[in-house]
Parts: structure tokens; C-alpha cells; sequence
């Protein structure tokens, strides 16, 4: 296939890329390095500094002898992105260009109007770079299990039949956003949506609950390969930042009580999925809509895990909750389905004590790059 991942440079788009091209796809990446320069800015760089993307590209071909073609280029430009499009004609595109960090999101009316203008507009010209110049596409969509917060009834895979005075119609399951970041990801779906009935879009749109890990294949084959893994309070995801912090000495953050539940998976998982994905498109004029995850384990769960697999290691970790920086359920109802990537073929792999140690002695290797003052929260939701 050829497969345009928008968004390649990131935690997920630049695994993605590797995965396909050694597969033997052909595959374009293209990213404007949004959130390397938020990183900077921020103080949140990842645990080890990146190659720019032609240099990463260049390792992965000198590796593998598979080429990743690199555009340096922005969503939010659709002239940029139409020509890429047309030059590229993909089969599929994997579209992960978006701001993706929540507490960034919530930071300041600087960061929200960024993070608003950007995923949104990035949406919309994929939008319409795909029925001007490619429009047999099928759009792979990040989207995220945070859509739909954490209502007290189960969660559907994306659809929900409501009777109503005795007559039923399915609609897109009610969504209600805890984060700025969040939303815009509830307004892509919507926009998609609104695209697919009306001009006949193929999409899948992917609820993704937070993913951790540090190693896949590919990256497994030299340093240089390495995706950005994070552990600061902005792009830093739980799994990560428990695990990190458990190297540096430093207690686990739980925000609050703890009881948050969320969908989790491995990176290597996301890759099965984004595969699965492009491999079964859903047809013309269809939205599917999957739940993105593999298994669900509250904060206090997952840092006891990591306590207990860390101790034996040897590292004597210590749990100790903070005050919540973000306004969210702390003790809530949560059931949503995921058998739609099963259906499809997805293997978990889950979170065990052994795939928790090899990430430690992976993060153990760069000890001494762990910048401490980045871990506790710096943005609080209703500052
Ligand atoms: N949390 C802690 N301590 C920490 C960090 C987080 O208790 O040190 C808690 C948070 O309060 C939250 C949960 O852990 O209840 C998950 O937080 P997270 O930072 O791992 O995930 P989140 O901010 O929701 O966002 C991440 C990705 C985002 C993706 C989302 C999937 O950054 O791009 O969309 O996971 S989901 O959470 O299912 O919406």
C-alpha cells in the first residue's frame, strides 16, 4: 500500500512508519516538528534527544535497506499538504497530526487556541486534501478513549441505538471531554462524520486509551531508532512516567485518589492496530468507530504493579499521591467495549510483570538522563 502517516515524527507516527516500510509498504512521513518545538518550550524534551527525521530515515534505510520518504510540512497548510497528497496518491493515511498532550491543552489560552486551531484545522485539510486529490483514501484517525470521559453507563464502541418515544435511531455515543486536547478530539470526530455521510469519506477512527512502552521491532534495531519517549508532566503518559520515576528514586505521582480507570496498551499494540486498521477499510461512506485499548487498571493498580515488579529489582519504590492538577473523576464507573480490533485479529500483549522489568532496565540505561525537575505536575486545570 502507499501510506502518508501525517504526524510521523511522534511517539506513535515514527514506530508506524518503520512498521510499514518493513513490511515492504511505501511510505511517506510527514510532520512540522509541532511538538518537539512544545517540548523545548516547555521543558519537556524526551528521556533521549532525536535525530531530525531525514537523519532517522537515513539510520532506518542504512538498517534495513527500506525507504521512508520524509516531508518536512505542515497540516495547517493545505497548499503544503495538497501537493504532498497529490505527489504521494495515498492508499491510506494515518492521520496522528495533532497536538496530543492534554495538560498542554489546559496550560494557557495561548496553548488552548494552538492546540484547537491546529488539530482541528490539521482535520479539516485532511479533510479536504482527501476529496480534492485522493479521494478513494481510507483516513486512520487517532482519536482517544477520553472522547467519552467517564459516564456512569457502559461504554459502546462508538455507537449507541436510542429509543425515544417509542422509535430508535443509532448515534455517535454521547462524548463529554475532560481536557481541551480531549475535545478537539471529540470535534474530529464529528467533523469526519459530518464528511462521510454527506461527501461518502472512508474512516476509521480510532478511541485510544494511553499507550506505554519504548520498544518495538524496529526500534530495537539501533538507538537512532528510538521514538521520544516521554516522562514529564506534558507528553509523559502514566505508564511512562511511573515506570521513569521508579528508576529516579522519585515517589509515583497518583493524581488524587487514584481511582481513575482508564484502557490501556502497548506501543506494540498500537501498531497491530493502526495495521489492522488500513488492511480492512470499512467502505465508502463509512465511519467505524473501534475502542482502542487491551486492558483497564486504575492509577493506585498500575503503581502498585510497578512498586512490586520495581522492589524486586531492587529499586524500592514508593507511592505517594499528589493533589490532582486536573478536574476529573477520581472514583467513576468504567466499562467500555473493545472487541472490534479483536474481531479483527489483535493479539494483546499485556502489561506484565516481565514487559514492565524489560521496560526499567531499558529506562535504567539512561538514568542519568532523567531530568527530575520535570516530573511534578506543572499545569493545573483551572488555573
Ligand atoms: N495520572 C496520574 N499520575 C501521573 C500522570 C497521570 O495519576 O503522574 C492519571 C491522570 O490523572 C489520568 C490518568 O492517569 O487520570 C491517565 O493520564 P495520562 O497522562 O496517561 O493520559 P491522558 O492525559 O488522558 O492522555 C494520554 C495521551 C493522549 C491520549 C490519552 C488516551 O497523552 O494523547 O489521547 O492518553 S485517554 O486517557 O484514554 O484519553
Amino acid at each position: 500500500m502507499r501510506i502518508l502517516i501525517l504526524g510521523g515524527d511522534g511517539y506513535l507516527g515514527w514506530p508506524t512508519a518503520m512498521h510499514f516500510a518493513t513490511r515492504g509498504h511505501e511510505v511517506t512521513v510527514y510532520d512540522n516538528y509541532l511538538r518537539r518545538r512544545i517540548a523545548l518550550e516547555t521543558d519537556s524534551e524526551p528521556l533521549v534527544s532525536l535525530l531530525p527525521l531525514p537523519e532517522r530515515a537515513s539510520r532506518f534505510e542504512a538498517e534495513t535497506g527500506k525507504r521512508i520518504r520524509v516531508v518536512l510540512g505542515d497540516c495547517c497548510n493545505l497548499e503544503q499538504l495538497l501537493q504532498t497528497v497529490r505527489e504521494t496518491a495515498p492508499e491510506v493515511i494515518v492521520h496522528y497530526a495533532e497536538q496530543p498532550s492534554a495538560p498542554y491543552s489546559m496550560a494557557d489560552r495561548g496553548a488552548a487556541r494552538l492546540t484547537f486551531e491546529n488539530n482541528l484545522g490539521a482535520t479539516f485539510n485532511v479533510i479536504w486534501a482527501v476529496l480534492e486529490a485522493a479521494p478513494d483514501c481510507h483516513i486512520v484517525k487517532l482519536g482517544t478513549m477520553g472522547e467519552y470521559g467517564t459516564p456512569n453507563i457502559d461504554i459502546e464502541e462508538g455507537w449507541i441505538d436510542v429509543q425515544h418515544k417509542g422509535r430508535t435511531q443509532k448515534f455517535l455515543y454521547p462524548r463529554q471531554a475532560g481536557s481541551l486536547y480531549h475535545t478537539t478530539k471529540v470535534l474530529d470526530t464529528d467533523l469526519l462524520w459530518f464528511y462521510v455521510r454527506l461527501y461518502g469519506l472512508q474512516v476509521t477512527d480510532l478511541m485510544q486509551g494511553p499507550v506505554y512502552g519504548l520498544s518495538t521491532p524496529e526500534m530495537d534495531l539501533h538507538p537512532e531508532l528510538a521514538t521520544a519517549f516521554n516522562y514529564d508532566d506534558i507528553f509523559g503518559t502514566v505508564v511512562n512516567r511511573f515506570i521513569t520515576q521508579a528508576v529516579a528514586g522519585v515517589p509515583l505521582t497518583v493524581y488524587g485518589k487514584g481511582g481513575q480507570t482508564r484502557g490501556y496498551l502497548n506501543i506494540k499494540d498500537t501498531l497491530q492496530c493502526i495495521e489492522l486498521a488500513a488492511n480492512s477499510p470499512p467502505g465508502a461512506g463509512q465511519l467505524r468507530v473501534l475502542n482502542q485499548f487491551t486492558e483497564r487498571f486504575s492509577v493506585n493498580q498500575l503503581a502498585e504493579r510497578v512498586k512490586g515488579v520495581g522492589d524486586k529489582m531492587g529499586l524500592s519504590v514508593e507511592i505517594r499521591p499528589v493533589d490532582n492538577p486536573r478536574k476529573e473523576a477520581e472514583d467513576h464507573y468504567y466499562n467500555p467495549a473493545h472487541s472490534g480490533l479483536l474481531d479483527l485479529g489483535l493479539q494483546p500483549l499485556f502489561l506484565t510483570d516481565d514487559v514492565m522489568s524489560a521496560m526499567l532496565e531499558r529506562v535504567l540505561q539512561h538514568r542519568e538522563a532523567i531530568d527530575q525537575r520535570k516530573i511534578l505536575p506543572r499545569v493545573r486545570w483551572n488555573s
